[in-house]
């Protein structure tokens, strides 16, 4: 099953632009990935927005994106049909050999997600379950090819890439889930955004029928302690009838 809103494209970028895109991340200067205290085999550099990798959300006011990766950001834009400034989000990534990156869903204040591999080909798995079953799917990145996850394939399918078998780099370019920052078209067609809040909508309401439950089980508590009708203890109302049932009727 392919995951809805999966779009992939052999030879987005030709040999020529991909040798030279090699010469720029040859000087590039990568930083470690940080999770939970464990550095990660691939390293990252993040332009236009930083991302914090322990809270999951993007920084504003990464380093500006350099020269040499604007005509590649003007490619994924027309391949994903959003304008170029609309990819606000940058993240280029070096895979040495046996470095992987796990499963996951990109996280939620990102938008359409669009990715170019570069180098050695990469295995990407995708997984979801749905009505108690287990979808899978996959799908060889191969050198120079582009990536567009949008829709289902965004928000439902969580995917991950095997171990690199040589040197990958990747470029990723995320659209960000801002009013101002995406255009309402492809907002539209996003159904991640809607979905967000929905389950916002979904948890508060979990939260007011747990409200209610509590509320509901202290009244019944205050009743069976009290007789409403005469507001006396429990008690005191059984006392106060069996004195009654015990005098003499008249
Ligand atoms: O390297 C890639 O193409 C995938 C990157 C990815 O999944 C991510 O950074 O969230």
């Amino acid at each position: 099953m392919t995951p809805e809103g999966l779009v992939y494209r052999p030879e987005l970028l030709n040999e020529a632009e991909e040798r030279a895109l090699f010469d720029e991340l040859g000087r590039l200067d990568f930083h470690e990935i940080r999770m939970r205290g464990v550095v990660a085999k691939r390293a990252a550099r993040h332009f236009g927005v930083d991302y914090d990798y322990e809270r999951r959300s993007p920084v504003q006011a990464a380093e500006p994106i350099p020269a040499w990766l604007v005509p590649v950001r003007e490619r994924a834009a027309e391949f994903a049909g959003v304008e170029a400034e609309e990819l606000a989000e940058i993240l280029v990534q070096r895979y040495p050999p046996g470095a992987q990156i796990g499963w996951h869903r990109d996280a939620p204040a990102f938008g359409v997600v669009v990715g170019i591999s570069l180098g050695s080909s990469a295995r990407m798995r995708f997984r979801r379950d749905k009505g108690g079953v287990r979808h899978t799917f996959e799908l060889e990145l191969e050198p120079r090819s582009g990536y567009i996850l949008a829709g289902e394939a965004r928000t439902a399918w969580q995917h991950h890439l095997l171990p690199a078998k040589a040197l990958r780099y990747s470029i990723t370019f995320r659209t960000l889930r801002r009013p101002g920052h995406a255009r309402p078209g492809l907002m539209a067609a996003d159904p991640s955004a809607a979905l967000d809040h929905a389950s916002a909508i979904r948890g508060l309401l979990w939260i007011v029928a747990g409200v209610l439950a509590a509320v509901e089980l202290l009244l019944n508590a205050t009743a069976q302690s009290y007789d409403v009708r005469t507001a006396l203890p429990a008690r005191a109302n059984a006392q106060a009838s069996s004195i009654v049932s015990s005098s003499p009727s008249s």
